[in-house]
């Protein structure tokens, strides 16, 4: 085997060691003697290099023409395009999903690269009449600074790109810390970003863990937006740091997606969806469907198919083309599993399926986990109520629409919900009731693209929303023009009263 790759920062166009010189190891999931790459393990004199670079960049970025800012990002997503199975295969192997949703999530990247590029020739402001004659009233979009963007592990290269491309449109320079398990897909698309002409300093890299790099990146006087997403713990520590300066904070957090399947549900299709929905990204997705309520009626018959579905998946390393569902990323995300895989047996709740790692050939080297399935859970039970972020889902029985509604909205979170009917008035009503940010008809929970706004209601957020033409909410600052032309002074709310 070849030595492993040594990877580098990337700091004001250069790629460096850390200033400390310590390091990383990026294992592969599935493998752990696969040793992915060796990465800089750095700390707060690298983030204070990275800032002082990005706040420099800025001066120079944010006046760089948008549509030309664009063209950048139309390269870089032309050579995601071109790189899309390279990528793929690396995601996978540093994060284990199997490489059909690493191609997927390379090409999340890829969608809201071209998207954001576009933005470069829209971001359009309003004009509008003033109250007063001979005056002209316009908005127009303001770049804020430095923007920190701190990314998880489960979508290594989607996420970043849902952060660094609208950040970078809009005229902000940027300082990425992904997530220590996966840094080799930001990395990968940071090196992307370096080729298509990212003039120096605009994006740096800086890879390390949350205490010795997050922490300083979020609190540093110079940073003006944050960005983050991961658990709400570290999004609460985020959003206190950020209080004081009033830093500018999107974060997105933790999901308790539910799946409504209604007697007059397909349930061929439900299933399809649940299966999808709590399988699939081995459930650590934010938008997992990790809770499915069922009509009493045709409970019994779901819960037995989705058990033998849920049996019948193969489970392994994701770069098997048969693999239908990859290791979890690590140990300690197997543990805090079982953990939950406990709690919901002292609880009460019906094992159906599942509920232990998997051991044996193949599966001794990485942290596999059996597709679980809980029944006749109680809403209120822990397994119900608390994101485990693995693959388990719980099952919980209703008597109608409006008790699948009143349990599905009885949790802290409102990320995203589905409902299976064929009837449009159900539809329509949960679409109304569901106090979730993304809400899906006979579709599972998961499947955001990247066009519409992406987050979730109650404990999910702060308010923000990613993708779309929502993210330039975050990343810009309306500035309001007022241009008078009548060579007098003129006072609005008085002279026109
Ligand atoms: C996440 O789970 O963190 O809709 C993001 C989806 C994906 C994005 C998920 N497009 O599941």
């Amino acid at each position: 085997m070849a030595p492993p790759r040594i990877y580098k920062n990337f700091i004001d166009g250069e790629w460096v060691d850390s200033l400390c010189g310590q390091t990383f190891e990026n294992l592969n999931p599935a493998n752990r003697d696969d040793l992915v790459g060796i990465f800089p393990k750095s700390g707060p004199d690298d983030i204070d290099r990275a800032v002082n670079a990005a706040r420099e960049a800025y001066k120079s970025w944010r006046l760089v023409p948008a549509p030309k800012r664009g063209e950048i990002l139309f390269r870089a997503a032309r050579l995601l395009q071109e790189r899309k199975e390279t990528l793929a295969q690396q995601m996978t192997r540093e994060m284990g999903k199997v490489l059909e949703e690493a191609r997927g999530d390379v090409q999340e990247a890829i969608d809201m690269t071209f998207y954001m590029a576009g933005e470069g020739r829209r971001q359009f402001g309003q004009t509008t009449p003033s109250e007063l004659p001979n005056k002209f009233c316009m908005t127009v979009r303001s770049p804020i600074g430095v923007a920190a963007l701190i990314t998880p592990w489960n979508f290594p290269m989607a996420i970043p790109a849902w952060k660094c491309m609208p950040a970078l449109i809009c005229g902000n320079t940027v300082v990425l810390k992904p997530a220590e398990d996966t840094p080799l897909s930001a990395y990968n698309l940071v090196q992307v970003l370096e080729e298509a002409g990212i003039p120096r300093g605009v994006v740096n890299l800086v890879c390390g863990f949350g205490p010795e790099v997050g922490a300083p990146l979020v609190r540093h006087p110079d940073v003006r937006l944050v960005s983050f997403t991961g658990s709400g713990e570290v999004g609460r520590d985020v959003a206190a740091a950020c209080a004081s300066s009033f830093k500018h904070t999107c974060l997105e957090m933790g999901g308790k997606n539910v799946i409504i399947v209604m007697d007059d549900a397909n349930l061929d299709l439900a299933v399809d969806g649940a299966v999808w929905g709590g399988f699939g990204t081995t459930g650590q997705r934010c938008t997992a469907a990790s809770r499915v309520v069922v009509h009493k009626k045709v409970y019994k018959e779901f819960a037995e198919v989705l058990v033998a579905h849920a049996e019948a998946l193969r489970v392994g390393d994701g770069l098997d083309p048969a693999t239908q569902m990859g290791p979890l990323i690590n140990e300690a995300q197997l543990a805090t599993v079982d953990r939950y895989v406990q709690i919901g047996k002292d609880e009460g709740a019906k094992l159906l399926c599942g509920g232990k790692r998997l051991t044996g050939g193949l599966y001794d080297r990485g942290s596999f986990y059996a597709p679980t399935v809980f029944g006749d859970c109680d809403p209120r039970m822990r397994i119900a109520q608390e994101e485990i972020f693995g693959p388990v889902v719980s099952l919980i029985p209703c008597d109608d629409l409006d008790h699948a509604i009143e349990i599905g909205n009885s949790v802290i979170y409102g990320l995203s919900s589905a409902i299976y009917t064929q009837d449009v008035s159900k539809a329509f009503r949960a679409m109304r009731d569901m106090e979730t940010g993304i809400f899906y008809v006979n579709a599972s929970t998961i499947g955001a693209e990247t066009h519409l706004p992406f987050g979730g209601m109650k404990q999910t957020g702060n308010g923000h929303r990613e993708a779309a033409t929502a993210a330039l909410d975050f990343y810009s600052e309306w500035k309001s023009v007022y241009v008078d032309f009548s060579g007098k002074l003129q006072r609005a709310q008085i002279d026109n009263a």
